[in-house]
């Protein structure tokens, strides 16, 4: 059944990536309006506040990962959270915080929702494993922990002995694809995974690339859908606030119709807004654009629509 509240949570955490001030992306969005966005529409809104991750003492680098076990416990912590929450009958709205979060966010959804399917916006695959990963920076990785096709192409890596992967690779569809490393194209052929890369929407047009990813997911089976949304999906022109901008991205309106498809599906049961980085902003207009453009791709997953929140005159004003 579809919630009719919705649950905002913060995850002030960095350690997925190198660079600092992605642990700030909450308040940023947060200090956006996003809550005030959100009261107007049709549903309550529970702020749950942000998260505090625990600091490791000792935490060596597995194979050139970076912080293995501060990452996973992270994930760990936060996939109890997303799960009570789903349980609870919200719709979750997770700030991030680093791409890695996805991790901990989808899992949790997925204890309660095993026949979840997942979009995933974003400029990067994100589906690295340890041994095809250029950086070992675990935000690039997050998908390939999910995946059961992977399992046996994953080492065991310290600090992730809580989860097993849970996802079939045919319940996964990629948008917004530009900066894809070979080992990641060779798994999303392998794989044969559904992935709509900036070139396919500027040949199909983002309408047809959200029917053919609705048809993809949903036409078998309605599923509560997961919506992990990189901000660095749009071009870097509107969201310049990212840790690993790259050319050619999401216009406005394309970013905002996504979400809109996937809010008039119903289905909706969890998102994660990830990626903006208050410290990487040439300015404060800068940062400002880049929060207010995650809150815009929040409310209207959760039914902001560009012709107003809901109607409320039915007529005309008279004058007379
Ligand atoms: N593919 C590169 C890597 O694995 C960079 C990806 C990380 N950037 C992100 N993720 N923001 O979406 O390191
Ligand atoms: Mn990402
Ligand atoms: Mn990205
Ligand atoms: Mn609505």
């Amino acid at each position: 059944a579809r919630a009719h509240s919705v649950a905002v949570l913060g995850a002030p955490f960095s350690k997925g990536q190198k660079r600092r001030g992605v642990e700030h992306g909450p308040k940023v969005i947060r200090d956006a309006g996003l809550i005030e966005r959100l009261s107007n529409l049709d549903y309550p809104v529970h702020d749950f506040g942000d998260l505090s991750f625990p600091r490791l003492e000792k935490d060596e680098p597995f194979m050139h990962v970076p912080f293995p076990r501060t990452v996973g416990t992270a994930n760990k912590l936060l996939s109890g959270a997303v799960s009570s929450a789903v349980g609870a009958g919200h719709t979750l709205v997770m700030l991030g915080g680093d791409h890695s979060l996805a991790i901990g966010s989808v899992a949790g959804h997925a204890q309660q929702c095993p026949d979840l399917c997942l979009i995933w916006v974003d400029a990067h695959a994100d589906v690295n494993t340890p041994l095809t990963s250029p950086s070992g920076n675990l935000h690039g990785q997050s998908v390939a922990f999910m995946l059961k096709e992977l399992q046996d192409k994953m080492p065991d890596i310290p600090g992730f002995s809580w989860m097993k992967p849970f996802l079939s690779s045919r319940d996964l569809v990629y948008i917004g694809l530009r900066d894809v490393d070979p080992g990641e194209l060779c798994i999303l052929k392998n794989l044969g995974i559904q992935y709509f890369s900036m070139r396919d929407i500027d040949r199909l047009g983002i309408q047809r690339v959200m029917e053919v990813t609705l048809d993809h997911l949903l036409a078998r089976k309605q599923r509560p859908i997961h919506l992990s949304f990189d901000i660095d999906a749009f071009d870097p022109s509107l969201a310049p606030a990212t840790g690993t901008p790259v050319n050619g991205g999401l216009t406005y309106r394309e970013g905002i119709y996504i979400p809109e498809e996937i809010h008039n599906t119903g289905l909706l049961s969890a998102m994660d807004l990830v990626e903006v980085n208050p410290v990487l902003g040439a300015s404060r207009e800068a940062v400002e654009a880049t929060a207010a453009l995650a809150v815009d791709v929040i409310a209207s997953s959760l039914g902001q629509t560009r012709l107003g929140a809901h109607a409320t005159l039915e007529e005309i004003p008279s004058a007379k």
